[in-house]
């Protein structure tokens, strides 16, 4: 990880770095359960709970894809004060089980907190995005996390600003060329983009590439700002013993496909190719279930037999 300090002679970073210095979320950081309790809003909230300390990211939309697929937590829909009182609830119960709000801020929020989202620096933060030629800001996801909260390795197609708030966060990431450790769930699986590599417990005979997964390790604090390149694996862990963590990213599109493609790919253009391979043989066939084993044959049954 580079500190900000380096910025100068990496004016366009491509890779994480760890921010410092930007005040992007100034104004948030007085952020704490309290405030947000009396300013927040009586809007929804997505809160995620689950039996354990793992987040395993799932589309709901893909469910219909994968009937057997039984999701490890479960997204419940509750105001801000009834997330706070399960919080405690789980607390107090000690056991394994956990909560995590996951929401994009919207316009339910209350008035104290517009003013403080109007008072990020989106002086710094609209030069950068133009500076890389991004597209338009899609979100901003609000994370409020118990501690030894974990997300799971995976990777976005969007760029990415994290912005530590409160508590702080252990960050692990690995360059998109560690597809072939990280073993993603197949594109039309709910777990897309997710590794199925369980980091506690790793199936080495499953998953015998993960013995070389090489990373980046950071831990971001209130005020840091981590950025996140598109197709960059992360894995995400609240500090145990450090209380309650809050984030807000800032998701954007990444810049348009250069018209001229400049060979040999690099390694996310290899992913979002095979990305979108895999989209059109699923579609093709009706059938997702039928793309594995159709990939497989493709490539074994060229490439295996002697071609000499
Ligand atoms: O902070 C987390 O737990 C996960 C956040 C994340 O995956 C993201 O911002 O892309």
């Amino acid at each position: 990880m580079f500190q900000s300090g380096l910025l100068l002679l990496y004016p366009i970073f491509k890779e994480p770095v760890v921010l410092t210095d930007t005040n992007l979320v100034y104004p948030a950081l007085k952020w704490d359960i309290a405030y947000l309790k009396d300013n927040i809003g009586n809007g929804d909230f997505s809160v995620y709970i689950s039996g354990n300390h793992k987040f395993l990211y799932y589309d709901e939309k893909k469910m219909c894809n994968f009937e057997n697929f039984v999701p490890k937590s479960q997204r419940m829909e509750m105001k801000f004060n009834e997330f706070v009182d399960q919080m405690h609830e789980t607390e107090e119960r000690g056991g394994d089980e956990r909560v995590y709000l996951q929401q994009t801020l919207n316009d339910t929020v209350g008035k104290k907190i517009v003013v403080d989202f109007l008072g990020f620096n989106w002086n710094w933060i609209n030069k950068q995005q133009a500076k890389r030629s991004w597209g338009q800001l899609t979100s901003n996801l609000l994370l409020i996390g118990m501690e030894g909260n974990v997300t799971p390795a995976h990777y976005d197609e969007q760029q990415n600003f994290f912005a530590q708030i409160k508590g702080h966060k252990r960050c692990i990431l690995f360059p998109p060329d560690q597809f072939e450790c990280l073993y993603p769930y197949p594109v039309h699986h709910p777990c897309d983009r997710q590794s199925q590599v369980d980091f506690d417990n790793p199936d080495h005979e499953k998953f015998p590439n993960f013995k070389n997964v090489v990373g980046y390790e950071a831990v971001v604090g209130p005020g840091d700002v981590l950025y996140i390149p598109m197709y960059w694996w992360h894995h995400i862990e609240s500090l145990l013993n450090g209380g309650v963590t809050i984030t807000v990213n800032f998701w954007y599109k990444g810049a348009p496909t250069p018209k001229r493609i400049e060979y040999p790919l690099r390694a996310h253009q290899k992913v979002a190719i095979m990305r979108n391979i895999e989209k059109m043989l699923g579609e093709a066939l009706g059938d997702p279930h039928e793309v594995g084993p159709l990939l497989k044959t493709m490539i074994k049954g060229r490439y295996e037999q002697d071609l000499s």
